[in-house]
């Protein structure tokens, strides 16, 4: 149309314009405070707080979208239930949390909303985000120093070695943050590379008690590496709680306190088990 770009836009300036601006923020990634494995629930809560006080903080997600297993309430039904006080998270985002009379402290949202609402607040909180980039291993020092992850496309993991050959590339930080839910990945890496005992996986369903211990729980697992959300019952074989996600979100806010605590050099912080 006339009038609409003082130029014709061209093909060619798209193209370069998203490589320019990928490129010069991807430089920047190579190195962060902290890396936050997952975009689920604690991940970006998590990242969100942590990108508040200022720390250069990288969310690594392997999937296209951030959201984890917040998209539903669970067998495809799109409502979930947040407890008090993590319901107060998503208030604070304009989330609307709906009460029930009948248990006390439950409050009911609507999945997308919520995700919505947290990816959202990681972005705004200057949190730095590479969808479709899956950990596939750890910088790992021979003193047992944890300097940072692994990393590939997704996509290239997906299609196996056989297929495409890539090799991954590596990014550095100095706290690595495993919100990778049901699977501890980053734990399972420090498994694999012989500095951590098997990673059992969650106990089975106890919704009274595991979002408390989930929370209790959340902590420096290994020097420089914390863990949060369900990540946490991985670790500790604790009990799952099918679709309650408030102790998701007070966990991510417990790990961002716990490591700007570790990054501040406060007392107490950083005590690994
Ligand atoms: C990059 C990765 C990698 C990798 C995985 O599962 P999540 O939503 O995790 P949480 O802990 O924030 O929330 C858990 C909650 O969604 C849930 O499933 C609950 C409460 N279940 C209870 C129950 O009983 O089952 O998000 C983890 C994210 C996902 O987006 C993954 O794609 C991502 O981590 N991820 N990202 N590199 N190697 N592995």
């Amino acid at each position: 149309m006339e009038g609409l770009h003082p130029a014709p836009l061209r093909e060619r300036d798209v193209t370069r314009h998203i490589a320019r601006e990928f490129y010069k923020e991807f430089d920047q990634l190579i190195e962060s405070d902290v890396i936050v494995v997952g975009g689920g629930p604690s991940g970006l809560v998590c990242a969100s707080d942590l990108a508040c006080h200022g720390f250069r903080t990288l969310l690594l997600e392997q999937s296209l979208a951030l959201g984890g297993g917040f998209w539903s309430g669970g067998y495809l039904m799109n409502k979930a239930t947040v407890c008090e006080p993590a319901d107060d998270i998503l208030k604070n985002l304009g989330v609307p949390c709906k009460p029930i009379q009948e248990c006390a402290g439950m409050t009911i949202v609507d999945p997308p909303h919520a995700t919505a609402r947290l990816i959202a607040s990681a972005y705004e909180a200057g949190a730095k985000v590479l969808n479709l980039t899956k950990v596939v291993d750890l910088i790992l020092r021979a003193d047992g120093v944890l300097e940072g992850v692994v990393v590939n496309n997704t996509t290239a993991e997906m299609a196996g070695h056989d297929v495409i050959h890539v090799d991954p590339v590596a990014l550095e930080s100095k706290i690595v943050v495993d919100a990778t839910g049901h699977d501890a990945v980053i734990v399972e890496l420090l498994n694999k590379r012989g500095v951590y005992q098997p990673v059992p996986g969650n106990g089975a369903m106890w919704v009274a008690r595991s979002e408390a211990m989930v929370v209790e729980n959340t902590r420096e697992v290994f020097p420089n590496c914390f863990v949060t959300g369900l990540a946490v019952a991985a670790v500790d074989g604790s009990p799952r709680m099918g679709p309650a996600f408030g102790s998701m979100l007070l966990s991510g806010r417990r790990a961002a306190d716990l490591v700007r605590r570790k990054l501040k050099g406060e007392d107490g912080a950083g005590c690994f088990s």
